[in-house]
């Protein structure tokens, strides 16, 4: 299987490299040249949970054109407000039964790959694994947490489990569901509880739990998007304030994704994230003042740090 990692971010660069231990053939596209760059040289650097580290040889590239396979299967890693023109970048590499699958975080993605690709070309799913950008060529595995793919509506159809046992043949603890939105859902709370607090204060996922008032500030954020969640028909666990918290114990050491986008000065996903709950809430009719603060901060910062590049 001729794998396309469409993105080659933190987690575009972790997942390739653990797919690369599979018999696919993987190859990661970035537009990031110093990354790919240092990954053709010294191939790419995981640092382990467990501090040790791995080293794994990538065919990787930057110029679309120069990518060298038919795809089977896509998997789209970039950030979510640039889905529509990567997609479109590499339709070159694709044909009529190529496969995309988003694992990004956020809401929207998998209806703006169908609107290229159609719906019957698409997967879904959502991860909970962490993972830093530490340098050219360098990332940090950041914690583990579940995996799951899917169809975009009900079913679990058998090109599903064909990507789901490969992920798990990678060592990614994948499951099949048959409930993606749902899944994108529950997931869209721990990025709703997580993200903008850490890209705004600088701090690591694991310093939430740890400390009342950054605890207090997720809980608030968390149980707005669980009122929006539940008016749009979904029904989150009621546990979600607390498993949000676990899952920012479990990637403890990680510097959330926005977080990074912050400290790189690069635009965030924030629209996709706490947006979505405000453009969600104002629909609905039901007040969100905790996310539309945590929006307005992160765009008040970002406006300010592209401005002045
Ligand atoms: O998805 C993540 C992100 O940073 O975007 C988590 C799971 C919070 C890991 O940092």
């Amino acid at each position: 299987m001729n794998i396309l990692m469409l993105g080659a971010g933190a987690m575009g660069s972790l997942l390739g490299a653990r797919l690369s231990r599979t018999s696919a053939r993987i190859v990661l596209f970035s537009t990031n040249q110093k990354h790919i760059e240092a990954i053709g040289r010294n191939s790419l650097t995981v640092e382990e949970l467990d501090g040790s580290v791995s080293r794994f040889t990538i065919e990787s590239y930057h110029h679309a054109h120069d990518i060298p396979i038919k795809a089977d299967l896509v998997i789209v890693m970039v950030k979510s407000y640039a889905t529509r023109k990567a997609v479109s970048g590499v339709l070159q590499c694709c044909g009529d039964s190529t496969v995309f699958l988003t694992l990004q975080n956020g809401i929207g993605n998998w209806e703006q790959i169908a609107e290229r690709v159609g719906e019957k070309s698409v997967l879904l799913g959502s991860t909970a694994q962490g993972a830093t950008l530490v340098d050219a060529g360098v990332i940090r595995h950041g914690g583990n947490g579940p995996t799951y793919i899917g169809e975009p509506r009900q079913g679990v159809s058998r090109r599903v489990r064909n990507v789901v046992d490969l992920f798990n043949e990678a060592g990614i603890k994948t499951e099949p569901s048959g409930r993606m939105e749902q899944l994108i859902w529950e997931k869209l709370h721990v990025n709703v509880g997580i993200n903008a607090i850490t890209a705004l204060t600088g701090i690591r996922n694991g310093f939430i739990p740890e400390t009342e008032a950054a605890a207090a500030l997720c809980k608030a954020a968390v149980v707005e998007a669980m009122d929006v969640a539940g008016r749009k028909g979904f029904s989150i666990p009621g546990d979600m304030v607390d498993r949000v918290l676990g899952i920012a114990r479990a990637t403890a050491i990680n510097r959330s994704s926005m977080g990074q986008d912050v400290d790189r000065k690069k635009r965030t996903e924030i629209d996709a994230i706490n947006g979505a709950i405000v453009r969600a809430g104002d629909e609905l009719g039901i007040p969100v003042p905790v996310n539309r603060t945590l929006t307005l901060l992160i765009k008040t910062l970002e406006a300010h740090y592209l401005k002045a590049q």
